[in-house]
């Protein structure tokens, strides 16, 4: 058994820890998004595979047998290539996925379908936002940029961004909700933008607004294929063995 690991998410280190304690032969892979992502314990390999027919050919030559899909939720572009190459190989794939986000009591969620849909719902007037999305769908906000956004980023943006008044907060998560809760308050934040990552790695945001009455846009994720989902290591681990016992 051989098994590649599409990770950058919490779950995806946490599935790594569970491979080498069962001694399964397993490679991570990054996409190579950020300068220096965190170290796994198991061989890492970083950069994309050069789409479906780059990833087939991977497949191939380091003579995977198995796949675990435990990218984030909103990683649809990888997660479509995993599917397309098991299914062309017949190769087992499973999708390691957390629950999303529910809102609670105090919530005040805007909920919409996509990030594309976000910025027709900010106001007219003047705001300050945190966005907490990343860096790779900035530009969608220069359609409002009457606002004040408060950007938190992995990295360094390595061009000017797209919005005339912004402030860049560098961190990686997870997050805390009192550290989120203050720099709320310190950059006077009036609506938080969200993507519905779910698991604890940035769900402190949503803590702090609840606590600070701050309204919440929420976008939904995006349609993934496949119908093989774990919802933890577990169950990805029982997949595994039960596929090994049946000796595929
Ligand atoms: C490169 C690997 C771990 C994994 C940690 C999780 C938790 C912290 C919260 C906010 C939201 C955001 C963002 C976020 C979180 C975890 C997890 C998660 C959100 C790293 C990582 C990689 C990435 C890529 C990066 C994206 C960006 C998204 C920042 C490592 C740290 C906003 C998603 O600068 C960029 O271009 C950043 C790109 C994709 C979303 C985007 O579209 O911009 N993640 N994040 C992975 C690779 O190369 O394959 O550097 O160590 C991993 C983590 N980020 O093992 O501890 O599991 O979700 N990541 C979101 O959820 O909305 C931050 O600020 O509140
Ligand atoms: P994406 O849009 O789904 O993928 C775009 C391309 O990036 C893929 O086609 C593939 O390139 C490459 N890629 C993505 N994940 C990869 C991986 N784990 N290993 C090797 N190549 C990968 O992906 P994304 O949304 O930019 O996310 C990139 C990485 O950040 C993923 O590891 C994801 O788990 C992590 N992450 C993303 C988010 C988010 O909000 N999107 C949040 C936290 C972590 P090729 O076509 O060349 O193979």
């Amino acid at each position: 058994m051989r098994v590649l690991l599409l990770g950058g998410t919490t779950e995806a280190g946490q599935m790594a820890k569970a491979l080498v304690e069962a001694g399964i032969d397993a490679v991570y892979s990054y996409a190579g998004r950020t300068n220096s992502p965190v170290s796994q314990p198991l061989t890492t390999r970083i950069g994309g595979f050069g789409g479906v027919t780059g990833l087939i050919a991977y497949l191939c030559d380091t003579n995977i047998t198995h796949v675990i899909d435990a990218t984030h939720p909103f990683a649809a572009g990888m997660s479509a290539n995993a599917h397309q190459a098991c299914r062309k190989l017949a190769l087992p794939l499973i999708r390691l996925e957390r629950p999303p986000w529910a809102a609670q009591n105090g919530d005040n969620w805007t909920l919409v379908p996509r990030i594309e849909d976000i910025p027709a719902t900010l106001p007219d007037a003047p705001a300050r936002v945190f966005l907490a999305i990343g860096k790779q769908q900035i530009g969608l906000f220069a359609a409002k940029p009457q606002h004040h956004y408060v950007l938190r980023l992995v990295d360094a943006p390595d061009a000017t961004l797209p919005l005339p008044s912004t402030t860049v907060l560098l961190a990686r998560g997870p997050f805390t909700t009192q550290d989120d809760k203050t720099m709320m308050q310190e950059h006077a934040i009036t609506h938080v933008v969200a993507k519905n990552a779910g698991g604890i790695g940035a769900q402190a945001k949503l803590d702090a607004a609840r606590m600070l009455g701050l309204p919440v846009i929420m976008a939904d994720r995006p349609p993934l294929p496949g119908n093989n989902i774990a919802k933890d290591v577990a169950e990805v681990m029982a997949w595994l063995n039960h596929s090994a016992d049946r000796g595929v």
